[in-house]
């Protein structure tokens, strides 16, 4: 399995900043002033890897930016950078912390590399419905979840969106049972927890980052990937793919996330701002994710995809064969203690009508 280096977020900032006196090193923002009336304007660049249109993610991003500058009266202006402008989702990441970016829309892709804890979500199967994980999520777990991520990496959540249900495709074969994974080459991020799911089903896992896939589909460098249908969708990858399952592996949340010590550095009105706007994205996000999860079954069954929807039982054998993950990576890596909480919250939430 592949393994990250945890950086130290702050001396790596520091050192940075020392070197290249780069602007805004030491608040994490970027702060000018404007030619026209002399009043503050401080600038929030807001990263994501997802296309620029017809993806919830920018649609959401887009409402948090009206918010803000209005409510702020101008005194924040975002500018959000779609279709990983910035870079991919670990440089985003990387830019998070160091402050050179001050937000992001990301999902658990490049995590784990800075907070191993993180992967408690990505274990497979353990969820099976969307009401539960909101539940979670926004609930004391998912708030202890982000405070730990705040602690360990300097990146405070702001609020839960959703990427959605991770499901299969590939060009080769329909995939039925686990077996039906044997030799194929599945792009997964570069999540240990995702690679290890597809290992442990018999595939080959190939991490790469997310902007890279639509060409590695088209030139058959990978067989397949695995990814919520608003995506498959919105990236076009169903044009390089004949398969899908809807296996459901993971419910994949995107985090909104700000540099903290830029956060800290807002005066208290204007972090309310930040705040509410930030439940607003999350709102447009889920329901936008919703309607384009709809719309993208139609879409991939028009476009002629060889769908599979899983019987119960043929959903039991995905769940068996991936157990080992809550030990390799469960135990492991995110711990017992905040494993087991985890685990209990989702069967409380699910077991909720
Ligand atoms: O922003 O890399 C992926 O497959 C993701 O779903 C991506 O992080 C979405």
């Amino acid at each position: 399995m592949m393994k990250f280096a945890r950086k130290p977020a702050k001396l790596l900032a520091a050192a940075l900043c020392i070197g290249l006196l780069a602007t805004g090193c030491s608040s994490g923002g970027s702060k000018q002033a404007s030619s026209s009336d002399g009043k503050e304007v401080i600038e929030i660049k807001l990263a994501h890897a997802s296309p620029a249109v017809n993806d919830r993610l920018e649609i959401a991003a887009q409402a948090f930016k009206k918010y803000v500058e209005e409510k702020s009266s101008g005194k924040l202006k975002v500018t959000t950078y779609p279709d990983s402008q910035l870079g991919a989702e670990r440089e985003e990441l990387e830019g998070i912390q160091l402050g050179s970016i001050q937000m992001g829309a990301l999902s658990s892709g490049p995590l784990p590399g800075v907070f191993p804890k993180i992967m408690v979500f990505d274990l497979p199967y353990l969820f099976s419905t969307q009401k539960a994980a909101y539940e979670v999520l926004d609930g004391p777990v998912g708030k202890e979840i982000l405070d730990l991520m705040k602690a360990e990496t300097g990146v405070r959540g702001l609020a839960w969106g959703e990427n959605g249900f991770r499901h299969f495709t590939n060009s080769v074969r329909p995939i039925k049972q686990p077996s039906d994974m044997q030799g194929l080459k599945i792009r997964t991020m570069e999540n240990p927890a995702h690679m290890a799911i597809v290992k442990s089903l018999g595939g080959s896992p190939t991490p790469m980052p997310f902007n890279e896939v639509y060409t590695g589909l088209q030139q058959k460098t990978i067989d397949g990937q695995e990814n919520p249908l608003s995506l498959i969708v919105s990236m076009r990858f169903y044009e390089a793919q004949k398969y899908l399952t809807l296996d459901g592996h993971v419910y994949n949340p995107y985090i909104l996330m700000i540099n903290d010590d830029f956060y800290n550095g807002l005066s208290d009105d204007l972090k309310k701002i930040v705040d509410e706007g930030s439940l607003i994205w999350q709102k447009v996000e889920r329901e936008e994710n919703n309607k384009q999860v709809n719309a993208g079954l139609e879409k991939l069954k028009a476009e002629g995809l060889e769908i599979t929807e899983l019987s119960l039982e043929q959903h039991k054998a995905f769940r068996d064969a991936s157990k080992s993950v809550y030990e390799t990576i469960g135990k492991k890596e995110v711990g017992e203690e905040l494993l087991n909480k985890v685990v209990k919250a989702v069967e409380e939430a699910e077991s909720k009508k």
